[in-house]
């Protein structure tokens, strides 16, 4: 009988990650993997950025679900280059997909990818693509105590996004609750409160990846 640890895939996964990492930062590319729940607003978020980003560099995105082509179509309408991936049943997207996806896209320097993951709140977290960033997405609907239950996706990422946030008052949620979370779990995570359908808090959210690739590129460059 043949035994793979998952740590031999993992280790595997990592070497391409960093692959990818070279390849993206020599293309001069800035890449952002956007995890959260199936239904947290992902790809309402990418629109969204899409257009509050618009002037700041060419938006590509790779989408990432089990089956279907229903977001990479949605995307696509807006006019913006997308590649699907369908992962079969896998619950996340790993460094190998995203590299097969990348050939498909027109990929320019100054440009932006965003990755959105496969929904899940768990999977996604413990595989690197190659991302300069992670955005997790928390949507007002499923509950404040989700960074609790599911620390280590909340503890791998470099922003926590609550989505949704127009929902508040119908919700008992409580993002001083996800704040408080986070300061044990992850303190240095920045927290962002967004709505797709209103546009609140995605100006703030435009400026700190805006920051956040300018430092990357400083650093890199200097
Ligand atoms: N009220 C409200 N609804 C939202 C917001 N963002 C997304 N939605 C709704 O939430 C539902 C799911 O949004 P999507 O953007 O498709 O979520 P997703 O995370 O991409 O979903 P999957 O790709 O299926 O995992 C849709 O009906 C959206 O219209 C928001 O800011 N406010
Ligand atoms: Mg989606």
């Amino acid at each position: 009988m043949k035994i793979v640890a998952a740590k031999k895939i993992l280790k595997a996964n990592d070497q391409l990650a960093a692959a990818n990492r070279r390849f993206f930062h020599q293309s001069g590319v800035f890449v952002v993997n956007i995890l959260g729940s199936p239904g947290g607003g992902k790809t309402s978020l990418i629109e969204a950025l899409a257009a509050t980003l618009n002037g700041k560099g060419p938006l590509a995105v790779i989408e990432g679900d089990l089956a279907g082509t229903v977001d990479a179509e949605r995307l696509s309408a807006r006019g913006l280059p997308v590649v699907q991936i369908t992962t079969e049943g896998a619950c996340h997207l790993d460094a190998n997909m995203v590299a097969a996806a990348v050939d498909g896209l027109p990929l320019s320097r100054g440009g932006w990818l965003f990755i959105e993951n496969v929904g899940n709140l768990v999977c996604p977290a413990g595989f690197d693509l190659g991302e300069d960033l992670r955005i997790v997405i928390l949507s007002v609907p499923e509950g404040d105590d989700k960074v609790i239950k599911y620390p280590t996706i909340f503890q791998s990422t470099q922003a926590v996004v609550i989505s949704k946030i127009d929902l508040l008052p119908y919700f008992e949620f409580q993002p001083q609750r996800v704040r408080e979370t986070l300061c044990r779990l992850n303190p240095d995570a920045a927290v962002f409160e967004v709505s797709a359908k209103t546009g609140q808090g995605m100006g703030e959210l435009a400026e700190w990846l805006v920051a956040r690739r300018t430092a990357a590129e400083s650093k890199a460059g200097g």
